[in-house]
C-alpha cells in the first residue's frame, strides 16, 4: 500500500535532512461496508476500499503523508489526524466549519501532510459524529533515530463498539427525550478490531522485548490496560517520549495513546491473559449484557495452559509525574483564559456541554477563512461569532489554560496543533492566589483526562499559527457543544496559509462562503450569525419555568406539545447551509443539530 515518490514537498527540509525524505501516499475509497468484529451483529460501517477496517497508516520522520480520500458515501466527511501539528497547513486538520467544508459526497480531498513529528497518533473523521462508525484507524509515525531499544512492536488499538449507527445514537443524545444528557452506552470493547467471542491474541517470544502502541479511538469509554504475570514500562504518552516509567496498569482516556515496553519471560510453559477493562463510570446504567471487562491472550505456546490472574495492580499513576526524555523547562504565561467546564439544560430543551457556559456552535463561514480574509479585523475575536468562543492568542506568546471541570464526570481535553505542558491539577476552582509549582521539565501531552471537580493548568507556545479546535473527545460531548477556538496568531496566518483550490471547491459546492465573518459579511457586521442556545435566563417567571419543567417532563413520558420561545431561536442556528439533502429527517437533524457539522 505505500508508494514512495521521488519528489518531496518540502524542498527546503529535504535539502537540510539526513535522511531521504518521500511522499508516502494512501488511496482512500471512503464508503459504508458490513462488519461483525464482535460476531454478536452485523452493521453498516464505514471502512475504505470496499473493507473494514481501514488499514493501518505507516510514516516516518520528515516523509509527507498524503491520503487521497475518495468520499463514496451519501454524506459529506472530512478526516483529522489526530495530534499532528499542521505547521502551516492548517487547512489540513480537519475539522468541518473549522478549517474546512465537508468533502461533498462524489469528491475528493487529498490530505497532504508534512510529519515533523514521531509516535503514535490516529487518523479519524471530524465530521459529526461519523468515527463511531468505525472510519477510524492507527497512524504511527516511525523514529530513524528510535531512542528506546526493542524487537517488535504492536499496534494495539482499543474502541468501544456500539450496534447502533452514529446518526440515531446521536439523536437519542441530542433530543429533548434526553434531559440530562446520558450518553449512548456501548454495547461493548473491541481490541484491535475484535470484541465479544472474538478474542485478540499476540504471540509472545521468551526473551523479545516488545512495543505495544496502546491507542484508544473510543467514543466515551475509558480503558485500563494491563497484563498478569508482567511487568510493562511506559515509553510514550501522546507522541511524547518519557523516560522509562514502570507501571501496574496504564489509564488511557478517549483519544490517548501510550506506548509500553513489555519483555516477554523466559518460559513457554504458559499463556497469559491481558485486561482491557472499560470504566464504567461514565456509563449511566450497566446493562446485564454489557462485558466491560474485555480481556486477550498472550499466547506463549498454543498448547500452554492460561496461568490463571494474579491480583490486578489498579493502582493509579498521574500523567503529570511522567518525566519527558527531551527536557523542557516550564513556560511561562503571556495570557491567561479560564475555561469552567458545566453541562446544562439550554433553552432549546437540550442538555449541552459549555466552556464558560458557551456551547459551540459552526459559524457560518469555517474559522479559518475568517481569519485568513478579515484583514487587521481578524485580531479582534468577534468576527469569529460568539458562538465559537474564540480565544485570540499572539505569535509566540506563552498561553496559559486554566480549565476546571465542573461537571460530574471526567472529561479528555484535546487541543488540535499542539502538546501542551500539564503544569498542575488539583481540586476545582483552581484559586489563583496559589502559585502552581511546575516540574522542573514538565510532561507534555494533545489530551488530558480531568476528572470530576478538578482542575488542570496547561501552557504552550503559540507557535503555529491556525484556528485550532480545544474540546472534549468524548464525541456525545463534542456534539453537544463542549469546543472552543483558539484563534493563533491570525496576522501570521495571512502571510504563511495558502489554502488548496481543492477546499474552496468543497465550500462552493455547500454554498459556503469562503471569505468575511462568521456571518459571512464584512466587518463587524455578524447579523444572521449563530445566536443561542442560551442557558436558562434567570430572568425567567416561576411560570416560564414550570411551563418548562412541566414539559421535560412530559417529554419524559414522550410527547411535548408545549412550544415556548426557547425553541424559536433555533431557526436561526439551525439554518447552516447544510451540503445535501435537506429532506432526509434524521441526516438533516444531525446535519443541522449545534455542532452537527464538526
Ligand atoms: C528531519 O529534518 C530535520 C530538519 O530538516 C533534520 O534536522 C533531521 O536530520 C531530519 N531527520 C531525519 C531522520 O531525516
Ligand atoms: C478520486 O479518488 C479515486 C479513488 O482514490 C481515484 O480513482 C480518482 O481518480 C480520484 N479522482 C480525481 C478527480 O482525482
Ligand atoms: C460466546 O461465549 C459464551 C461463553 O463463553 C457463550 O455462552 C456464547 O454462546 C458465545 N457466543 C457466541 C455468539 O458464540
Ligand atoms: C478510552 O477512553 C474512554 C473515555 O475516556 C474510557 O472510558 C476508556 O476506559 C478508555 N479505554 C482504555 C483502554 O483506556
Ligand atoms: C531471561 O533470561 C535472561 C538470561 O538468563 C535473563 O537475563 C533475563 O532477566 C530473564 N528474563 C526474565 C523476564 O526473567
Ligand atoms: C471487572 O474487573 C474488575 C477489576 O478486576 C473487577 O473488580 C470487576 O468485578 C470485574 N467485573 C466483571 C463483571 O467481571
Ligand atoms: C455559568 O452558569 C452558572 C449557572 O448555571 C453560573 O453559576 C456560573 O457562574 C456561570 N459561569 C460563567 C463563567 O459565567
Ligand atoms: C512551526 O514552524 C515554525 C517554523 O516555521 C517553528 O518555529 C515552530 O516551532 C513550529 N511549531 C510547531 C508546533 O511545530
Ligand atoms: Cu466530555
Amino acid at each position: 500500500m505505500r508508494l514512495a515518490s521521488s519528489r518531496a514537498a518540502l524542498a527546503g527540509l529535504v535539502l537540510a535532512s539526513a535522511v531521504a525524505a518521500k511522499d508516502v501516499l494512501y488511496h482512500w475509497d471512503v464508503g459504508y461496508v458490513n462488519a461483525n468484529p464482535d460476531g454478536l451483529f452485523e452493521r453498516r460501517v464505514i471502512g475504505v476500499n470496499g473493507a473494514w477496517p481501514p488499514p493501518e497508516l505507516h510514516a516516518s520522520l520528515n516523509d509527507t503523508l498524503v491520503v487521497e480520500i475518495r468520499n463514496s458515501l451519501d454524506k459529506p466527511t472530512a478526516l483529522h489526524a489526530h495530534g499532528l501539528f499542521q505547521n502551516g497547513t492548517n487547512y489540513m486538520d480537519g475539522p468541518v466549519m473549522v478549517t474546512q467544508c465537508g468533502i461533498p459526497p462524489g469528491a475528493n480531498m487529498t490530505y497532504r501532510i508534512p510529519i515533523t513529528q514521531t509516535g503514535t497518533y490516529w487518523f479519524h473523521a471530524h465530521y459529526s459524529a461519523q468515527y463511531v462508525d468505525a472510519i477510524r484507524t492507527p497512524l504511527i509515525l516511525h523514529n530513524p533515530d528510535e531512542p528506546h531499544v526493542y524487537d517488535e512492536e504492536i499496534v494495539l488499538p482499543l474502541t468501544d463498539w456500539y450496534h447502533d449507527q452514529s446518526a440515531d445514537l446521536l439523536n437519542e443524545f441530542l433530543s429533548w427525550r434526553n434531559p440530562g444528557g446520558a450518553e449512548p452506552v456501548p454495547k461493548g470493547a473491541l481490541i484491535a478490531n475484535l470484541g465479544g467471542n472474538n478474542t485478540a491474541k499476540l504471540s509472545f517470544e521468551p526473551g523479545k522485548t516488545y512495543r505495544i502502541r496502546l491507542i484508544n479511538m473510543s467514543a466515551l469509554a475509558m480503558f485500563h490496560f494491563s497484563i498478569d504475570g508482567h511487568t510493562i514500562r511506559i515509553i510514550e504518552v501522546d507522541g511524547v517520549y518519557t523516560e522509562p516509567t514502570e507501571v501496574g496498569n496504564v489509564q488511557l482516556a478517549a483519544a490517548q495513546r501510550v506506548s509500553v515496553l513489555v519483555t516477554a519471560l523466559n518460559s513457554t510453559d504458559n499463556n497469559y491473559i491481558f485486561h482491557a477493562d472499560m470504566d464504567t463510570d461514565m456509563f449511566d446504567n450497566i446493562p446485564d449484557t454489557l462485558n466491560y471487562n474485555s480481556t486477550g491472550l498472550i499466547e506463549y505456546s498454543p498448547s500452554a495452559p492460561v496461568k490463571p490472574s494474579d491480583v490486578i495492580d489498579w493502582s493509579q499513576f498521574s500523567d503529570i509525574d511522567l518525566v519527558p526524555l527531551a527536557k523542557e523547562p516550564a513556560l511561562g504565561f503571556d495570557v491567561t483564559y479560564t475555561l469552567d467546564v458545566h453541562f446544562s439544560q439550554f433553552t432549546d430543551a437540550l442538555n449541552h456541554g459549555t466552556f464558560n457556559n458557551i456551547s459551540f456552535v459552526s459559524p457560518l463561514v469555517p474559522s479559518m477563512f475568517t481569519a485568513l480574509t478579515m484583514g487587521d479585523d481578524a485580531r479582534n475575536a468577534e468576527v469569529y461569532g460568539k458562538q465559537t468562543n474564540p480565544h485570540l492568542v499572539d505569535h509566540l506568546q506563552d498561553v496559559q489554560l486554566v480549565v476546571n471541570n465542573f461537571d460530574a464526570g471526567h472529561h479528555p481535553f484535546h487541543l488540535h496543533g499542539h502538546t501542551f505542558q500539564l503544569i498542575a491539577r488539583g481540586p476545582a476552582p483552581y484559586d489563583p492566589t496559589h502559585n502552581p509549582r511546575p516540574s522542573a521539565a514538565p510532561m507534555h501531552r494533545d489530551t488530558v483526562v480531568i476528572p470530576s471537580m478538578e482542575y488542570v493548568i496547561l501552557r504552550f507556545r503559540a507557535d503555529n499559527p491556525g484556528i485550532w479546535l480545544f474540546h472534549c473527545h468524548i464525541e456525545w460531548h463534542m456534539a453537544g457543544g463542549l469546543n472552543m477556538l483558539i484563534v493563533e496568531a491570525p496576522d501570521v496566518m495571512q502571510q504563511r496559509i495558502k489554502v488548496p483550490q481543492q477546499v474552496y471547491d468543497h465550500c462552493e459546492w455547500a454554498g459556503v462562503k469562503t471569505k468575511g465573518n462568521a456571518a459571512g459579511r464584512e466587518g463587524l457586521d455578524l447579523t444572521g450569525a449563530p445566536d443561542g442556545p442560551y442557558l436558562y435566563p434567570f430572568g425567567w417567571t416561576t411560570k416560564a419555568k414550570g411551563a418548562m419543567a412541566g414539559c421535560i417532563l412530559s417529554a419524559l413520558v414522550g410527547f411535548c406539545a408545549i412550544v415556548w420561545y426557547g425553541w424559536s431561536s433555533k431557526k436561526s442556528y439551525h439554518s447552516l447551509p447544510v451540503a445535501d439533502n435537506a429532506d432526509d429527517s434524521i441526516e438533516s437533524e444531525q446535519l443541522d443539530s449545534p455542532a452537527g457539522k464538526l
